[in-house]
């Protein structure tokens, strides 16, 4: 049985549709992350780093989201949820999650986890202040170089898809018109369209 630990909002949707679309077997733990219990005690000892998404399966516990992923994808090879067989095509989708948890992520959190890089107010306020601009930024080279359409990749839906789903919902928060990016924009409600991304966010709401 695999079980994901997930908070609403966050990028743990991501692996929440991607459970979805699987077909796979699956349970949901909500942490409360306005509480702090990703710090928890007992969160810790499943997850040291703090964070969501976790998935426990029988062989341990996979954090990363590309990870996670990938590793839904392998265990569910008639879904179609990656070019398992092709290198090359695999590569290049790993290279697109790489850029949106390294880069893409990474603007987000500046802005509601500036805590991160800087203790001075003014540093805060000013990483704040440079969000908007880094995610239009990254969405710009997402849109100009990376994504095929309909999907990120092209005529195949795969777990790119929903991990960039993540970072559109994210640009209006980020003070972003996601309407300035037509592929992007077009991808979100294309997503809101499939079933499991339906019930993906029927059970973030339950
Ligand atoms: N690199 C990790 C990032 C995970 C992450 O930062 N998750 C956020 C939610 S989007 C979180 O758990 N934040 C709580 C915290 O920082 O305390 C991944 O891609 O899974």
């Amino acid at each position: 049985m695999l079980t994901l630990y997930f908070a609403p909002g966050t990028c743990a949707l991501a692996s929440l549709i991607t459970l979805e679309e699987s077909g796979l077997s699956f349970d949901t733990k909500n942490i409360n992350t306005r509480e702090n219990e990703q710090r928890s005690e007992a969160y810790l000892k499943i997850n040291p780093k703090g964070r969501v998404p976790a998935l426990a399966t029988d062989r341990g516990v996979l954090t990363e989201t590309p990870a996670i992923l990938a590793y839904i994808a392998q265990m569910a090879p008639a879904a179609r949820l990656a070019p398992l067989d092709d290198p090359f095509e695999f590569a290049r989708l790993q290279a697109f999650n790489g850029y949106i948890t390294s880069t893409v992520h990474v603007n987000h959190a500046h802005r509601p986890r500036g805590f991160r890089w800087a203790d001075d107010q003014a540093a805060l306020e000013s990483m704040k202040a440079k969000v908007p601009q880094n995610m239009a930024e990254s969405f710009e080279l997402i849109e100009s170089t990376m994504f095929e359409g309909p999907w990120v990749l092209g005529e195949a839906y795969t777990i790119a898809d929903p991990y960039l789903f993540v970072m559109t919902g994210w640009l209006p928060s980020d003070g972003v018109d996601p309407a300035r990016f037509p592929k992007a924009h077009e991808h979100y409600a294309r997503m809101l369209e499939r079933p499991a991304v339906q019930r993906a966010l029927a059970r973030e709401k339950a």
